[in-house]
């Protein structure tokens, strides 16, 4: 690094003093706090966004989000070249520069850094990072502070997107980097067209199913109720009213968090939607749950969470495989045995992994976090991921996607309109439509919409897949969170030290009871998720662990 670059990060730095007495860390998915602390570290993120484009050549993204988190909080979520999330490698690092406690230090991390990591200055190609923000009202300050960290390395430019939704600037990020047109146009374009395509190849003999009736969307008052009020007016054969588009507070009562944890309908929706087929985003649309109000109990709500977008997922795709694959074992030619597996997280309800095992499909558990899920399901020819709080999407393989191209074109030529011709055809149209740089409301919203109609079904036909056992979530806040360790897939509490045995003391108690204690990497609360054969049971498990967090952690509340 020259003298001008060194200046320069020193002068810009000197401009977003860190907050006094704060450690910000990366969590789940990026840093997130109190939107008024996070400045500097916004700016400093950009730095390490110009300094990953430089490194890998090519187009970086930064999202200002706090998604589900309440309007007060915001974020920064970091696209890597492949669209998914910042290399875990680089997780130390944007922790170290988040904390430097003044521009001195900050240059010298840098300094390390760029050396260890061989990313070459002189004579060097443009570093590009794409800026996109919700709606939350600190978000244009927040980007403002990031595009002035991209700045201050030398030929790095900030391009801002506006207003998108995280998987948009996901998913334009990894258009830019395969050579394509990253704009949101090119977005409604691409997922509207292969929707027509997968409605148009549906099975004729399809009878009147009862999902004909409108989709009613929660839009979380963010930015996706915006967006797909926009992108509704491009989708033939499909009718979409959107409520919650941005005039109550965001997240506050609404949203596919609230959703998922209450169990209840958002503001905005009664019983006099009772039956109706429901959908819910949330704050930056890269979570999708469906439901629907139950007639008699005001509020109450049959949930159809990520587990079951998953299971509806993997039952489609597996058909449309078994289609392709019909008696191609026996020619052994042109057969491609794909490998399909599944990537839950421990939240994944117990009757959803029965479920898929019985389906004779490879299940794969890993910690909390769409980077370990999709790094995951990136192992499979196709890899399907969600969590039950509704973040998920569907991967292909690159070598898988270039046979089925290649069957496509033979089956196009040998036996247009054959069943395994259109198998091909609606795989292909699926790797199109599903987002595949991350999880994304919107275009899994629009492959559910089409499973239903291929498989005739209503939203209670699509839930009696399985029952969900039943299970309760529940936040503790304690004095430090770090001071939890989990292993196993967050299964098991390592540290404190006991607090396990007494959490295992207390699950002994309920026949078919689990349970598990995780620090959020988004909000400052210990999780508490349990499961048991009853709501009661479910309820009391989590409740007692809930009060074991408290005593070994807590405020002594309890
Ligand atoms: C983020 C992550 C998800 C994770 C969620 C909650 O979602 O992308 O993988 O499930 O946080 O994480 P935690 O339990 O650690 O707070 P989002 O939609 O809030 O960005």
């Amino acid at each position: 690094m020259n003298e001008k670059q060194q200046s320069l990060l020193l002068e810009s730095a000197a401009r977003f003093p860190p907050p006094k007495g704060v450690r910000l860390s990366y969590g789940t998915a990026g840093f997130r706090a109190d939107a008024s602390l996070l400045e500097s570290t916004v700016f400093r993120v950009g730095i390490l966004a110009a300094l990953r484009s430089l490194k890998t050549g090519s187009v970086i993204g930064l999202m200002i989000t706090a998604s589900h988190n309440k309007v007060a909080d915001n974020g920064i979520k970091v696209a890597d070249p492949s669209g998914g999330m910042l290399t875990q490698d680089w997780e130390p690092f944007s922790d170290a520069i988040a904390n430097a406690p003044d521009p001195h230090s900050l240059l010298q991390l840098i300094t390390e850094f760029v050396k260890k990591e061989e990313i070459g200055f002189e004579g060097r190609q443009l570093a590009e990072v794409l800026l996109g923000r919700d709606t939350r009202p600190s978000g244009e300050a927040l980007l403002e502070a990031a595009k002035q960290g991209i700045t201050s390395i030398i030929g790095a430019i900030g391009t801002d997107m506006g207003v998108v939704t995280t998987p948009q600037l996901h998913w334009m990020v990894r258009a830019r980097n395969r050579g394509l047109e990253a704009s949101e146009s090119c977005y409604f374009h691409q997922l509207s067209t292969s929707f027509r395509c997968l409605m148009d190849l549906k099975p004729e003999e399809i009878s009147k199913n009862g999902n004909d009736a409108t989709l009613v969307v929660d839009g979380a008052d963010g930015v996706g109720g915006e967006k797909l009020e926009q992108f509704k007016k491009m989708l033939t054969g499909l009718c979409i009213e959107v409520r919650n588009r941005g005039d109550g507070i965001l997240n506050e009562g609404v949203g596919a968090d609230y959703v998922q944890k209450e169990k209840v309908a958002p503001r905005s929706f009664g019983s006099a939607d009772a039956g109706l087929r429901c959908a819910s985003l949330d704050g930056d649309a890269d979570r999708l749950v469906y439901f629907s109000v139950l007639s008699k109990k005001n509020n109450n709500i049959e949930l159809v969470d990520g587990d079951k977008i998953l299971s509806l997922f993997a039952l489609f795709i597996k058909e449309q495989l078994s289609i392709l694959n019909e008696g191609e074992g026996k020619k052994g030619n042109d057969s491609y045995q794909a490998r399909l597996g599944v990537v839950q997280t421990a939240y994944a309800n117990g009757a959803s992994t029965d479920y898929l095992n019985e389906m004779g499909l490879e299940v794969v558990l890993t910690p909390t976090g769409v980077k370990y899920l999709h790094e995951k399901a990136a192992e499979f020819d196709i890899g399907i991921y969600f969590e039950a709080n509704g973040h998920g999407t569907i991967l292909f393989s690159e070598a898988f996607l270039c046979w089925l191209e290649t069957s496509h074109k033979t089956l196009l030529s040998t036996s247009e309109g054959s069943a395994k011709q259109k198998a091909a055809s609606r795989l292909l149209a699926v790797s199109q439509l599903i987002n595949q740089a991350v999880g994304d409301a919107l275009s899994g919203l629009l492959l559910v919409e089409v499973i239903l109609k291929y498989m005739g079904w209503s939203i209670h036909r699509w839930n009696e897949l399985y029952h969900d056992l039943p299970s309760r979530q529940l936040k503790v806040k304690v004095v430090d969170r770090t001071a939890v360790l989990t292993a196993n897939a967050e299964t098991v509490a390592v540290q404190p030290i006991g607090i396990q045995e007494a959490i295992n003391a207390e699950i002994a108690k309920y026949p078919r009871g689990r349970c598990f204690i995780r620090p959020s990497g988004t909000e400052d609360v210990i999780r508490v998720y349990a499961e048991a054969t009853s709501q009661d049971a479910a309820d009391a498990l989590a409740s007692s662990v809930a009060k074991l967090v408290d005593q070994y952690l807590g405020f002594g509340s309890s």
